[in-house]
Formats: C-alpha cells, sequence, structure tokens
C-alpha cells in the first residue's frame, strides 16, 4: 500500500515538472504505457495477501483514476498555454494573400456521359445500367452469337478465372436485361458503362473504355425512327448544320446493321488525319434488333421491333476537344484534366 502511495507521490512531482507536451507524452508512456509504472503496480495485485486484496485493489484504482485525470487537466493547460504563446509570440501577417482552394471538376469522360444522357433524355431515353462482369450467355450467345461463332472474333475477350465469366466487351448484353425486365412493354433505354478489351493500346484504342448503348423495342419502330434519332442526337451534339452519313455494316445481333458517320469539313491538318481526308468520321454502329435477340429478350418479333445503337463517348470526346490520344482518358495528368 505504502509502495502505491509513493507512486502516486512520485508520479504527481513528475508530472509537475513537466514543461512541455513532448515531456507530458513521455510521462504518460512511463506511467501509463503497456509496460508502465501503474500498470505493474496493478499487476503486482496477486502478491498482496488475500485479506488485503480489496483494500489494495481498491486503493489502487483510486492512484491510477487520479494520475489519469492530472495527466488530462496538464495536458488540456498546456495546450491553452501553447496556443496562448503562439497568439502573443508569432508574427501573424494579415496581408499575406489566402491559401486558393483547389476547385475539383468532373473528369472529361464523365462531361461527355452526363451530355449525352441529357440529349437522350430529351428524346425520352432512360438510363439503365447494367453489370460490367458478364456471362458468355449474355455478352455472346443470347445476342446471336453461338460458340464458335466467327464474329465472336471482333471482341478480344478478357475471361475470368471461372469459366463462362468475363468482362464484358460491350454494353449491348445490357439490352438483354433491359428487355428482360421490361417485356412486354416498350423500351427506349440508353445504357452507358465500361467495356473492356484485350486490344493493342494505341491512340484510338484502349483496353477500358465506356460505350453508350441505346435500345428502342415497340411496334412499328423502323430504321427511319434510327436514323431520326441519330440525326438529333448528332445535331445536338456537334451543331446543327452537321449531316450525317450511314454505311451498311454487320453485327449478328442487328439486321440490317449499319454504320454512321458525322460530317467533319476538312478545314485543316487535324481534320484530314482524323477522318483519313475523307472528311466523315465513325461516331457508332447500330441496326434493327435482330428477331432472335427480340425473342430472347421476351419480346415476340411478329408484333415488336427495335433499333439499338453503341457508340464509343470517348473517341466523341477526342473528336469534338481534338484530343490526339485516347490514352490521356486514363492517366491522370492534371495538366491534361484541368482543361476540361
Ligand atoms: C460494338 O461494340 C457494338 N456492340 C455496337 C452496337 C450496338 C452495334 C448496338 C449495333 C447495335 P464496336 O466494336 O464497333 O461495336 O464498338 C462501338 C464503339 O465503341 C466504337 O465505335 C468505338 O467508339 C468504341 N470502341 C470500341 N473499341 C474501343 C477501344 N478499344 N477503345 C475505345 N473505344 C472503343
Amino acid at each position: 500500500m505504502s509502495d502505491l502511495l509513493d507512486l502516486e507521490r512520485r508520479a504527481l512531482d513528475e508530472l509537475q515538472a513537466c514543461g512541455d507536451e513532448p515531456a507530458l507524452r513521455v510521462w504518460n508512456t512511463k506511467f501509463f504505457g503497456d509496460s508502465g509504472e501503474v500498470r505493474q503496480a496493478l499487476a503486482g495485485i496477486g502478491k498482496v495477501p488475500k485479506d488485503q486484496r480489496a483494500a489494495f485493489g481498491k486503493e489502487a484504482n483510486r492512484v491510477k483514476e487520479g494520475l489519469s485525470a492530472a495527466f488530462d487537466a496538464a495536458l488540456a493547460a498546456e495546450k491553452d498555454r501553447a496556443i496562448e504563446r503562439s497568439l502573443t509570440h508569432d508574427v501573424f501577417d494579415v496581408t499575406l494573400p489566402g491559401r486558393g482552394v483547389e476547385c475539383g471538376r468532373l473528369h472529361p469522360a464523365t462531361q461527355t456521359l452526363r451530355e449525352i444522357y441529357a440529349i437522350f433524355a430529351d428524346m425520352g431515353f432512360q438510363v439503365f445500367r447494367s453489370r460490367e462482369v458478364e456471362d458468355d450467355l449474355t455478352n455472346f450467345e443470347l445476342l446471336n452469337m453461338p460458340p464458335h461463332h466467327p464474329a465472336r472474333d471482333m471482341w478480344d475477350t478478357f475471361h475470368t478465372t471461372t469459366p463462362g465469366v468475363l468482362l464484358r466487351t460491350h454494353t449491348s448484353p445490357g439490352q438483354i436485361h433491359v428487355m428482360r425486365q421490361s417485356a412486354p412493354q416498350p423500351i427506349r433505354a440508353i445504357l452507358p458503362g465500361m467495356c473492356y478489351r484485350f486490344e493493342q493500346i494505341s491512340t484510338r484504342s484502349e483496353i477500358m473504355f465506356h460505350q453508350v448503348e441505346g435500345l428502342a423495342v415497340g411496334a412499328n419502330i423502323t430504321m427511319a425512327d434510327l436514323k431520326g434519332t441519330v440525326q438529333a442526337f448528332a445535331r445536338r451534339l456537334f451543331g446543327q448544320e452537321r449531316r450525317i452519313r450511314i454505311r451498311s455494316s454487320y453485327f449478328p445481333f442487328t439486321e440490317p446493321s449499319i454504320e454512321v458517320d458525322v460530317e467533319w469539313p476538312l478545314v485543316d491538318e487535324d481534320a484530314i488525319r482524323m477522318t483519313k481526308g475523307t472528311g466523315w468520321l465513325e461516331i457508332m454502329g447500330a441496326g434493327m434488333v435482330h428477331p432472335v435477340v427480340l425473342r430472347n429478350g421476351g419480346y415476340d418479333p411478329a408484333e415488336f421491333s427495335g433499333f439499338a445503337f453503341g457508340m464509343g463517348p470517348q473517341r466523341i470526346a477526342m473528336l469534338r476537344h481534338g484530343i490526339d490520344d485516347i490514352r490521356q482518358f486514363w492517366r491522370n495528368d492534371l495538366r491534361f484534366l484541368r482543361q476540361f
């Protein structure tokens, strides 16, 4: 018991002698650290004769609480003194300019996506999100590409170690999800999201990139609706005078299939380079939804028809802002990002 009182007195004396915060911290470790004196004193309870144990425990706790409170008070007082010292001694120059607040902004890819959403929202298209990790069935088979279909070669695929599970190579599998959720209601949806392809990275191709898929399903939807929708979209994004051009193409999940180019006047070197001298730039693949796909989505092709398109917003942002290398998007270089 006298050891305890001795410890208390010594600790209080030493606490009083602490002149600054580091000294207080040292004191705290000395008495309250893992192998500190207070803990050791408490551990010593086992050696106290049984009949005195309760009294010892009570006293030990009193000492511990008392010292702990004294430390808290000393630390608070020291902090107050430090502020007081800094206010009276440190020089505070009110004429110094303030530190600027760094202002964040949306990534150029996000900005382009949002512009695209807004344009399609005005035409009554809802945003529908679907998964990035897909199965082979939805990414290929239900889109009319059975195993070993040669068209699968158009999408170099990242497979996972789980058979049949892959990273989606395009947003088109979302067509199946949205159709199965909506059938037999009509659909007007855009499906944005990240896609992954095991491709050679170049100025125009990345291994991860966004796509925005569009899907309209209903009674009597025709190619004229597709053309009108694409034309309205291109005019909103690129300007009222902008013409589009439609070329025939091939996708297993649309029939007929087309590719859409926007006019890009050959006014400078950039335009000539980007359009390979043609004055036209491809912005999307599209077509009328294949009857097999409609059926896989739960719609009777005798009653329903639809159009679908898929575009790459990064490539569109490159056209609009004259970005010459797609790798800039994920490089995280602030000198690039701050320009948008
Ligand atoms: C497709 O992926 C089709 N699913 C599009 C489609 C949807 C057609 C619906 C018909 C109906 P494609 O492989 O061409 O098509 O890709 C579409 C767009 O994605 C391209 O025009 C391009 O803008 C973008 N894209 C494709 N690969 C890359 C890549 N490696 N890096 C950046 N953008 C890419």
